[in-house]
């Protein structure tokens, strides 16, 4: 597989590109000093590409330019970045790493939950600022006693009801189907879920059907003692009606870990006092990353060797 030329247009862990060195002819989009002019030349080569969020939107714009492209891996499970439809068309084989991240994303929402909750970046500020020794930190809302809705009870979903099933909370959750496997109590609609609890967690796919599913009045319906966690995808909250339900008071707090236009977090969110901004951490340990390296490493090289990978999306499963 040597020969086999692989583009990686934005740096990926030192295990993926030693990996990908190692099994193909790996050429690295950053580094080219003119990209268009690079793709121009050896485009028509190359025929996987190795992705992540970073490398900006592989669609039909860029298979275009690479007739010879079989296969996408993309190093993430979300993979909203990729035009799998298109890919799809032109017998583009796209592959994600599902499973491998689950609890690694699960264990980090409980633990923004918590923070969001029981304010513990805004305490750690206290405690740096030398504030302790002038008064006790301010009592903070609590996780007892809550419902916690879960908007997408998918792979993660379930591995964080899981986990806040030994917090002793009430669960509940939307997707547009019900799950067989839970008994949590199911609604039909972003709004109902919001209204009957007072903690709402999105972890749902970007995607076209999810954009903005958390708007106005999905955030009216959670409520002035309301908590929202976004671990999904920025898309998925309409960030300027999120930023107003904060200053409003229309809802208590919000605890984000990803955001409309990564890396750029609005300085509006930035100035608030009930939020907690993470820059996107889901699945960023070197444990988990690691893993999800090797699936991409083990996706390409069972693809040119075998004709068959390990994950793929359901668009080209
Ligand atoms: O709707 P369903 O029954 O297909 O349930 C899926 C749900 N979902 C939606 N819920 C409401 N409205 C939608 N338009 C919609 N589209 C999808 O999201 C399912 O329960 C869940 C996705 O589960 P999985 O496919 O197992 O994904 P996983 O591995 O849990 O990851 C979720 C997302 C990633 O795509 C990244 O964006 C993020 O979490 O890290």
């Amino acid at each position: 597989m040597n020969d086999i030329p692989i583009l990686m247009a934005a740096p990926m862990p030192a295990t993926v590109i030693d990996a990908l060195d190692r099994h193909f002819t790996l050429h690295r989009l950053w580094e080219q000093p003119d990209a268009d002019a690079f793709l121009a030349r050896h485009g028509a080569a190359i025929r996987g590409i190795a992705a992540n969020a970073l490398a900006g939107r592989i669609d039909a714009g860029l298979f275009d330019r690479l007739p010879a492209l079989e296969i996408v891996a993309n190093f993430g499970v979300g993979y909203d970045n990729i035009d799998a439809r298109a890919a799809a068309e032109r017998g583009v084989m796209v592959t994600n790493t599902p499973g491998v991240l689950d609890a690694e994303v699960a264990d980090l929402t409980l633990g923004l939950l918590l923070a969001t909750i029981r304010r513990l970046p805004q305490a750690d500020r206290y405690v740096r600022d030398g504030r302790w020794p002038d008064a006790p930190f301010p009592l903070s809302p609590t996780l007892r006693g809550r419902t916690v809705g879960i908007i997408g009870l998918g792979a993660i979903g379930k591995q964080i009801a899981r986990r806040l099933e030994a917090f002793d909370v009430a669960i509940a959750y939307h997707g547009r189907t019900r799950q067989r496997d839970v008994d949590y109590a199911y609604y039909d609609t972003p709004v109902a879920l919001a209204g009957a609890c007072d903690v709402l967690i999105a972890i749902v796919p970007g995607s076209a059907s999810t954009q903005h599913l958390v708007g106005a009045a999905v955030l009216d319906a959670l409520g002035r003692d309301g908590i929202f966690v976004n671990v999904a995808r920025g898309s998925v909250v309409d960030e300027p009606a999120l930023i107003a339900a904060l200053q409003s008071g229309t809802i208590l707090a919000a605890g984000l870990d990803v955001y409309a236009d990564e890396p750029n977090v609005p300085e509006a969110l930035r100035a608030l006092d009930n939020v907690v901004l993470l820059p996107h951490l889901g699945s960023a340990s070197e444990h988990t990353r690691a893993a999800m390296g090797q699936l991409v490493v083990d996706n390409l090289t069972s693809w040119f060797s075998q004709r068959r990978v390990v994950t793929p999306v359901p668009e080209t499963a």
